[in-house]
């Protein structure tokens, strides 16, 4: 979990190469709709250019089913999801379906300065629809008001590890290998899990 621009996506891509499971970002799920021009995609599409969350019950969906497919049966990463109270209590009864469970919650802390730095630059750079001045403190305020009281939820249960996401994005990943080795089961000789 993380603020727009923390490094969710980015951390993302090393976190599932290390620990051998599939990233699944709800950001991406989406923005891959949106380009095929599915229904889906034709249903989201302006909620993403606004900035503003899709709604629970089509994310819920998407998740849950994209959980059943063979590559998530020996666990997943989730970038992006659960972003309310409502979706962690639909991963719970996913979760619970099955008989798994969220072994850590991660949350990359970065300065507000600096997250809107970040998604300016990759506006300019990769042109992405929702990576503009006014979306982005839209973005801003939608995970200050919906996002944040799921940290406080995952706080509560004691598997929430907080990670300083400024520097570089080796540094950061540095400190989540830090943060997720002992939790995963993976020590210097290699991974018990
Ligand atoms: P996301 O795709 O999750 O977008 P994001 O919050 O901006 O994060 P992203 O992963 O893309 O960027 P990152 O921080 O890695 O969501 C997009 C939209 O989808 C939402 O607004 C919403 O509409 C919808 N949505 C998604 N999930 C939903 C849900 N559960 N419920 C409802 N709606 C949902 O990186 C940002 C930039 O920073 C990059 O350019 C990167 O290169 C750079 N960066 C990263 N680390 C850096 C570092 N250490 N130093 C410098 N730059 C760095």
């Amino acid at each position: 979990m993380g603020a727009p621009g923390s490094g969710k996506g980015t951390q993302a891509v090393t976190i599932s190469a290390r620990y051998r499971v599939p990233a699944i970002s709800t950001g991406d799920m989406f923005r891959a709709a949106v380009a095929s021009g599915s229904p889906l995609g034709v249903q989201v599409k302006a909620l993403l250019d606004s900035g503003a969350l899709v709604p629970d019950e089509i994310t819920d969906q998407v998740v849950s089913s994209r959980l059943r497919e063979p590559d998530a049966t020996a666990g997943w990463l989730l970038d992006g999801y659960p972003r309310t109270l409502a979706q962690v209590a639909a991963l719970d009864s996913c979760l619970a379906e099955y008989d798994k469970q969220l072994n850590c919650v991660l949350v990359i802390e970065v300065p507000t300065e600096e997250l809107i730095h970040r998604l300016l630059l990759r506006g300019e750079r990769e042109g992405r629809s929702d990576d503009n001045a006014e979306t982005i403190a839209r973005r801003l305020d939608v995970y200050r008001d919906q996002t944040e009281p799921v940290i406080a939820q995952y706080a509560s249960r004691g598997i929430v590890a907080r990670v300083d996401g400024t520097g570089t994005v080796a540094e950061t990943a540095a400190r989540i290998t830090a943060a997720l080795d002992p939790v995963a089961g993976v020590t210097s000789r290699g991974c018990d899990c």
